[in-house]
């Protein structure tokens, strides 16, 4: 078959959407099917230390836009052929019986740290980093679950879904967990591609909470019926495993020349790095906090996992909450026009991951360090497009230094790719030139994935990609001498 139509689960961290896609060997167009928001809910909570509140996915909410985008998709679409979800990785829900046991929790939430140090000492990070070749973030699913099992959750559970996986499950009836998202748990073994049973029981983690793993490209079964009476499906319509992770799926689809070329995936996170045959697992790239994720077709990317687009979406929002109205826009020309006369800041500061009042904590960042905090908004936004500029071009310097592989241009694709003055400054603090787009980067890739699987496309990731470089035309940065 020449063409064939497609369907896109996207669940990003602060919104999802459901895209229908059209592929052929040369050419992929898209429509969006819905959106919406993805809104976290922060219930109340008692534990030892007394009562607090946890923040929670709204899990009904996502179910429903998946749901009413796969119904409009198959009315437009009386074709589908398939469907396939990707979305943030580490999280997951807990099952029993085949029933979700209560609210997933969101990886903003701040319960792992003891667990942090727990499962450390059972095994030191540097054997972890060995063995998995994923940074320690304190939200990886391996101390979540570890938190879960101090609580006595994990007796409770038969299993443990990731958050693609769980809409796999809810779709089709069928448990797995998708290879991509299963190396964001850090207890994937980069080395065999295979659950690693020992940083299980070190840690005292039960066995069987983790479902069988395949790979992208892999059918996992067709809709229940129940699904496709709900979407209004007559025909049988097949439920894929795609890079459900968004990154590994953003990446497939990011334009990147065969070599030479970094990306930067930016959308609520910041992705910095390149894709590789091979792990990177040296104790200099755990010491320069890089990671080593699985991407589609057992690829690598070997990138920094850092801030994005959160910490300055977080700071319209404080304004928008004080009840002011902000036009993004027409902030970044006015930001363009400022003259930058404070410091970047460290974006990664760990205190900017918490949500809240923004503009505040970073003032409060700027007090301690005795710098001059922005005095008119546009300034603001300048200094935060500035510091996450800096922040990416360090990471591909890093890169660089890494790999021993010289980088000769960025290819700059998600949400951040629509903010020019943030692909213009990357450049010139990169000296690099910078190819953005396309935006919708995480939903192309899961189709590309699909097309392949239903035989409409062939080949390798470079083949995939080929469709990518025909069908956009990325918008170009040259990198300025300009400060
Ligand atoms: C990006 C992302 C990152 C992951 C973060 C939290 O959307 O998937 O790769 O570290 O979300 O899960």
């Amino acid at each position: 078959p020449g063409t064939g139509r497609f369907a896109a689960i996207d669940f990003g961290a602060t919104s999802g959407r459901v895209i229908l896609g059209e592929v052929s060997p040369t050419h992929i167009s898209t429509s969006e099917m819905s959106r919406f928001t993805n809104q976290p809910v922060s219930m109340p909570a008692s534990d030892a230390r007394g009562w607090g509140t946890h923040l929670h996915w709204d899990m009904p909410a996502l179910w429903q836009g998946a749901l009413a985008g796969l119904g409009r998709a198959v009315r437009e679409a009386p074709d589908l052929i398939s469907v396939a979800t990707d979305s943030w990785g580490v999280d997951y829900g807990l099952l029993r019986n085949g029933r979700l046991l209560g609210s997933p929790m969101h990886y903003r939430d701040e319960r792992t740290a003891e667990a942090c140090d727990r499962v450390h000492a059972a095994i030191p990070p540097a054997d972890l980093y060995a063995r998995t070749g994923i940074q320690p973030l304190a939200i990886n699913t391996l101390y979540q679950l570890a938190a879960e099992a101090s609580q006595g959750l994990l007796d409770v559970a038969d299993t443990a879904l990731l958050m693609p996986d769980l809409f796999s499950y809810w779709l089709t009836g069928r448990r797995i967990a998708e290879r991509t998202i299963a190396s964001t748990t850090a207890i994937l073994s980069a080395i065999t591609g295979e659950w690693d049973e020992d940083i299980l029981s070190r840690v005292g983690l039960p066995r069987g909470v983790l479902a069988p793993l395949v790979s992208p490209g892999e059918r996992i079964g067709p809709v229940l019926p129940a699904v496709a009476d709900a979407v209004g499906a007559s025909h049988h319509l097949d439920v894929i495993a795609v890079g459900a992770h968004d990154t590994a799926s953003a990446v497939l689809a990011a334009p990147l020349p065969e070599r030479g070329g970094a990306f930067v995936s930016c959308g609520t996170w910041g992705l910095v790095g390149v894709e590789r045959e091979q792990p990177l697992l040296h104790e200099q790239a755990r010491q320069a906090a890089f990671t080593n994720e699985r991407g589609v077709d057992d690829r690598f990317l070997f990138m920094r996992n850092g801030m994005g687009l959160w910490i300055l979406n977080e700071t319209i929002r404080s304004w928008e909450r004080a009840g002011e109205r902000v036009d993004l826009g027409q902030l970044i020309e006015e930001a363009a026009h400022t003259r930058m006369d404070a410091d970047v800041f460290d974006v990664e500061d760990p205190r900017f991951q918490k949500p809240g009042d923004m503009p505040a904590m970073i003032a409060a960042w700027h007090a301690e360090h005795g710098a001059r905090m922005p005095q008119t908004r546009a300034a603001l936004v300048r200094l935060i497009l500035e510091s996450l500029a800096q922040a990416f071009a360090e990471a591909i310097a890093t890169t660089a230094r890494m790999t021993g592989e010289p980088v000769s241009q960025i290819n700059l694709v998600g949400g951040g790719s629509r903010n020019w003055l943030l692909c213009q400054r990357l450049a010139d603090r990169s000296g690099l030139p910078v190819y953005a787009g396309p935006v919708e980067a995480t939903a192309l890739g899961n189709l590309l994935v699909q097309a392949r699987t239903a035989g409409v496309l062939h080949g390798t990731i470079e083949d995939l990609r080929a469709v990518i470089t025909r069908t956009f035309q990325p918008r170009r940065f040259e990198p300025r001498r300009t400060p």
